[in-house]
């Protein structure tokens, strides 16, 4: 494949695959009897009455915020320790792997930050807007939760999410080379509604919304943006924001990179032209081959990875039915169709989509295969919408050179092997 807007029709009949040099069956659809490990008696779990059904179990009051099951203790956020120098300017990546629908549950969604989590009584937040109004204004928690709100589900993705991929692969699973990006409910009042009440003057042009954490972090975002879709959150599935994730107050900035979505907001500067911000010279821009950076490259591109299986999350079982799942996201609007490929691109079929197909929202995808037990390339790839397709990483390097660091939303391949182990490499 070398197009990267639209391709023709799939083909993942057995003759084109043994022609690709990888014999599989190709079945595409799972066939024969699903696996039913009991099936015959014999089997204590089945015929011993086991501790948990004879005793009495915890009661109601153990746990008022209840955890996940101890046989879930694996499922954590997890950081790359040599990446960064400290944790208070760092990141970690959420376990995409284990994962499944499009909701990422409060807890395990990838924190970033450049000055640590602030700590913040919702009692002395403010939200103050100044600059270019009519009225500057300044908000407490209550008086935000009196304008109207909206629910929206949306990802955010870091504009540095498969950064350490982009000379060659590089880290041993989908939590490393994708795990920067969560998606969830966000219930806020829409930004448009409290700049209308502050009232924009006709020459402001640009919006600097500026955190409270020590890193007072501040990003440049174009009116038309922050009049669009932005919204001032302050609940994440229903619940409270967590302190990491900007408690009480952040905002959302939908389908455009994850620096812009400032956490524990504080204050709305109307100006009539970006600011410079120190990190921009550096980070935030795409360094290209001629030594020139991109700047203002805010919207994701479609991009896609197969969860499972994955280098974290191993073939567990023989031959037959495989449920290979993965998730696709567009910063345009709503994904249309996910391709995957068996074989390293040679040959494609379009996936199921499942769950809610929303804009700017991840998307759950599926294809239930039987295998056959030999060697999988695995691919994925997206198009959203509007028509636009992920590009492999061959394309992306072409564009771009190697430089960059920001914004690769190339093909990722995962090699899975016959004893169902998965590694991270790449195919040309
Ligand atoms: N105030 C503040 N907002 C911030 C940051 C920060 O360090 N301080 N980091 C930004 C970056 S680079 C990203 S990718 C997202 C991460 O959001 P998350 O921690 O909810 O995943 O928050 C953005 N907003
Ligand atoms: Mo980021």
């Amino acid at each position: 494949m070398t197009d990267t807007k639209g391709s023709g029709s799939p083909n993942l009949s057995r003759r084109s695959l043994l022609k690709a040099g990888l014999a599989t069956s190709g079945a595409v659809a799972a066939a024969g009897a699903l696996p039913a490990t009991a099936r015959a008696g014999g089997d204590p779990l089945i015929t011993e009455i086991q501790d948990w059904n004879r005793y009495l179990g915890a009661g109601v009051d153990e746990a008022p915020y209840g955890m996940p099951s101890e046989f879930e203790a694996h499922v954590v956020r997890r950081n790359v320790p040599w990446l960064t120098a400290d944790t208070v300017a760092s990141i970690n990546f959420t376990p995409l792997h284990e994962l499944d629908g499009i909701i990422t549950p409060n807890g395990i969604c990838f924190e970033r930050h450049h000055g640590g989590v602030a700590e913040i009584n919702p009692a002395d937040h403010r939200l103050m807007i100044n600059g270019l109004v009519d009225t500057p204004l300044v908000f407490t928690m209550k008086d935000l939760k009196r304008f109207p709100r909206e629910n929206h589900v949306y990802f955010l993705e870091c504009a540095a999410n498969g950064g350490m991929e982009w000379r060659g692969s590089q880290l041993n699973g989908c939590q490393f080379t994708h795990g920067m990006i969560h998606n969830v409910m966000y219930t806020g009042v829409k930004l448009k509604t409290l700049l209308d009440e502050a009232g924009v003057k006709t020459n402001g042009k640009w919006l600097l919304p500026e955190g409270a954490d020590a890193a007072h972090m501040t990003r440049s975002i174009p009116m038309e943006k922050a009049l669009d879709d932005c919204l001032v959150a302050f609940k994440m599935n229903g619940e409270a924001l967590r302190p990491e994730q900007g408690y009480p107050l952040r905002l959302v900035v939908p389908g455009w990179e994850g620096n812009m979505w400032v956490k524990w907001l504080r204050r709305l500067e109307v100006g009539d032209q970006p600011w410079h911000h120190r990190e921009e010279t550096s980070k935030y821009t795409d360094l290209l081959e001629t030594g020139k950076a991109r700047r203002f490259t805010w919207v994701m591109e479609p991009k896609s990875v197969i969860t499972s299986p994955s280098p974290q999350a191993p073939v567990g079982h023989g031959k037959g039915p495989m449920v290979i799942s993965g998730l696709a996201w567009s910063g345009n609007g709503r994904i249309t169709r996910v391709d995957v490929s068996l074989d390293g691109g040679r040959n494609w079929t379009t996936a199921r989509i499942d769950g809610p197909s929303l804009s700017k929202s991840l998307h759950r995808f599926y294809l239930d295969i039987d295998w056959d037990g030999s060697e999988l390339l695995l691919q994925s790839r997206a198009m959203d919408e509007h028509g636009f397709y992920q590009p492999t990483k061959d394309e992306l390097r072409a564009a771009r050179g190697e430089n960059s660091i920001y914004h690769n939303n190339g093909i990722q391949t995962w090699y899975v092997q016959k004893d169902g182990a998965v590694e991270n490499v790449e195919v040309s």
